[in-house]
């Protein structure tokens, strides 16, 4: 087995102060969570930004400085989000490709998120993965469900996207598919062979998910965008023992851990 590469995601558009004290918000803040998370043992960093208000905003200039700032304290794979917030624009949301950052998130379907709906028609999806492709981009395709599984084979055959193909299953979303092995199972099932995969379970499914990965061969991703919980009842504070937690988990299972050019080689990234 590769080792294993743990991806950070630590801030998400979706959570508040309210929600949990320990969510950083400005670049400044982001970036030393990025730190905090990579020391811990994470080589992959998912970015999503914040204004000076702390909403989510997909500003290029935030992401710039987020990453100039990320890049000065720890040289993880950068990922930006393209997802950004439910009711952005499909503008809005691939401003910080333009960048050329390491990977961007590519959903390649739309799905009820919550109460809400996170829209990714196919015509947004295929001008997101030209972009990327353009930039030199790498997507990792979020799978919220298992008919983007489906939608990204389809993008492979029109050339939009260029294997290996790289997925992140996110399980346990309201409205979506839901955490479990035997869905988990399903979805390696469906990816082509030489794929690299990893997945996020979200809220009290994150330990489970990302030990799964584990086992299985898989990649894992942990943070506060999916989960702030260390334990029922307590919240975690911030990134750090989240990616803590999986390497103790991984190192008792005899899987080593990805350092950032381990992580870029098994990524296929140059
Ligand atoms: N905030 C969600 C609507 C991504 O980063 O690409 C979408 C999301 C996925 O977080
Ligand atoms: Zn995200």
């Amino acid at each position: 087995m590769d080792e294993l590469i743990i991806t950070a995601a630590v801030v998400g558009a979706e959570l508040t102060r309210e929600d949990t004290p320990y969510l950083p918000l400005t670049p400044g803040e982001i970036a030393e969570e990025a730190r905090r998370a990579c020391e811990a043992g994470a080589s992959v960093i998912h970015l999503h930004a914040r204004d000076a208000r702390g909403s989510p905003t997909q500003d290029v200039e935030v992401y710039r400085e987020i990453i100039r700032l990320v890049r000065e304290r720890c040289g993880p794979v950068i990922q930006v989000s393209t997802g950004g917030a439910v009711g952005m624009s499909a503008e809005e949301r691939l401003q910080p490709v333009r960048l050329g950052p390491d990977m961007a998130s590519l959903t390649t379907g739309t799905v009820n998120f919550g109460d809400d709906i996170f829209s990714n028609p196919m015509g947004l999806v295929r001008t997101f993965a030209r972009a990327m492709k353009e930039h030199g981009v790498k997507p990792e395709i979020e799978v919220f469900d298992s008919g983007m599984v489906a939608n990204a084979l389809r993008l492979e055959r029109e050339g939009l996207l260029t294997p290996p193909l790289h997925f992140d299953f996110v399980l346990g979303v309201p409205g979506a598919l839901p955490a479990g092995v035997k869905n988990l199972l399903h979805l390696v099932e469906s990816i082509p062979a030489g794929s690299t995969w990893s997945v996020a379970g979200i809220g009290k499914s994150q330990l489970s998910m990302a030990t799964a990965a584990v086992i299985l061969g898989g990649h894992a991703r942990v943070g506060l965008e999916d989960n702030i919980f260390y334990a029922r009842g307590e919240l975690s504070r911030g990134n750090a023992p989240l990616v803590e937690r999986v390497v103790r988990i991984a190192r008792e299972l005899g899987r080593d851990i990805a350092e950032p050019a381990r992580a870029r080689a098994i990524l296929g990234l140059l």
